[in-house]
């Protein structure tokens, strides 16, 4: 792999970038693997990248139906944030956000990492409450939050109106460490790592079936022919159920759409993420000067990877008495992805009642800024057969042992 440096862009640039090479393989299937993980979305590259760099693991493909990054990973608004409630979250949501702090330098691509603070509103005293807790609890685990008055929100977000008469501020939580990164290049990065490193990359290679005798897993059915594997790692985020089903078992999941829309692109007017949970909405400006909107998640369970006008307006309306700004903004596009939510809004990773076939799944409307320490937990847990610390609290046992990781303030977004 070559290195991207001003060297060598001022070397490519002498020569009308004629000698770019492809960032990442794209080889044919091999006929067995020791390692399959299906699915090339920020999760299943990120593992495939550190079970290469850390474990020297490297007879491994990644499978994926589509283009890589093209589900949840390139759908997502980016949200980069580690401020949870629960310890067993703290700790593997802090590790993410610590290792997106290096990760452009420590894949020599540009992720755009840009901590530029996430601020979450309190507009009940409900709201209130409940943030201080997570904010206590922020700091026992040593993440840096902290609350504000809804005056100084005002200073950090000027656009915002504080004295709304239905929902007025009445404080927030401000992790400044928070931000937001690029997400394709957070899958083009880690592509281009595992792939410099020897892992396989299909793309265009959907898996339709799942292969096992009575020990366990010997491999899977593709739409480019069947390939032989040893483990198996399932990274399919809303498409969980579907290859849980061939394998024969089922995940407390349920697949629901989550949609985002863009406005017009204006001169720079926010310059950290708001989200505005009570509402059911949220709000950060790209680069480009777009400003990027969400809000909940569908109400009901569906395969649609695509924005609604229905969804639009509810969102819009929610944020327009907190952001008067955007009732004069033109939408531009709007659309939607499949998330995996679970009941407790904490993610599954870990082994499956299949022998040799693990699982990473449950994001829901939250993944994003877990890639990294989620890949980085589920390649320990398929080097050594058995998850570590960082994943342990997450396994699949957690619904029937009543351990429950309950996020559903945290993951902030309604469902
Ligand atoms: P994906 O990126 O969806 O990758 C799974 C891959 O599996 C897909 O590429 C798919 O094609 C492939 N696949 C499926 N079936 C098969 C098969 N049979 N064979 C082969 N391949 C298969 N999270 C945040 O942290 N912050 C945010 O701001 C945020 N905003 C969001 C906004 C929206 C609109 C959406 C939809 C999600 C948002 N999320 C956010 C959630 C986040 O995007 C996901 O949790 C995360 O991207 C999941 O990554 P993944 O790698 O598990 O899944
Ligand atoms: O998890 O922070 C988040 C988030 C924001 C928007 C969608 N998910």
């Amino acid at each position: 792999m070559k290195k991207y440096s001003v060297f060598s862009l001022a070397r490519e640039a002498l020569r009308y970038h004629s000698g770019w090479e492809r960032a990442w393989a794209s080889p044919d299937p091999k006929a067995e693997y020791d390692t399959i993980i299906v699915g090339a979305g920020g999760h299943g590259l990120a593992t495939a990248y550190y079970l290469a760099k850390e474990h020297g693991i490297t007879n491994v493909a990644v499978l994926e139906k589509g283009w890589l990054g093209g589900g949840n990973t390139g759908r997502n608004t980016t949200i980069i944030r580690s401020n949870y409630l629960q310890p067993e979250s703290a700790a593997i949501y802090e590790k993410a956000r610590g290792l997106y702090e290096g990760l452009s330098q420590e894949l020599n691509f540009n992720i755009m990492f840009s901590p530029r603070g996430v601020m979450m509103l309190c507009q009940t005293q409900h709201e209130l409450r409940a943030m201080q807790r997570t904010a206590h609890a922020n700091r026992l685990a040593g993440i840096e939050t902290e609350m504000v008055s809804p005056e100084r929100v005002k200073e950090i977000v000027p656009i915002i109106e504080i004295d709304g008469p239905r929902f007025p501020v009445l404080g927030g939580l401000w992790q400044p460490r928070g931000g937001t990164a690029r997400h394709d290049a957070v899958a083009w990065g880690y592509a281009r790592g595992a792939s410099a490193r020897g892992v396989d990359i299909i793309q265009q290679c959907a898996v339709t079936g799942i292969d096992r005798d009575a020990s366990g897993v010997t491999g899977v059915q593709t739409t480019r022919g069947p390939i032989r594997c040893k483990k198996l790692c399932i990274v399919v985020a809303g498409s969980s159920g579907v290859l849980a089903d061939m394998a024969g078992f089922r995940l407390p999941v349920e697949s629901v759409a989550l949609q985002a829309l863009v406005s017009e692109p204006v001169k720079p007017c926010m310059d950290c993420v708001v989200m505005a949970n009570t509402v059911h909405g949220y709000m950060s400006q790209s680069d480009k000067g777009e400003m990027v909107i969400g809000g909940g998640a569908d109400g009901f369970n569906n395969y649609t990877q695509r924005g609604s006008f229905q969804h639009l307006e509810e969102t819009v309306r929610a944020l327009i008495e907190t952001f008067p700004m955007i009732s004069r903004l033109k939408m531009l596009r709007h659309w939607g992805g499949i998330v995996d939510m679970t009941g407790d809004r904490s993610p599954i990773i870990g082994q499956t009642p299949v022998p040799g076939i693990f699982i990473n799944c449950g994001w829901g409307t939250g993944g994003f800024k877990a890639i990294p320490g989620s890949g980085w937990a589920t390649a320990e847990m398929l080097a050594k057969g058995t998850p570590g610390t960082l994943a342990a609290p997450f396994s699949l046992d957690r619904f029937t042992e009543g351990r429950m990781i309950d996020e559903s303030v945290a993951a902030a977004v309604a469902h």
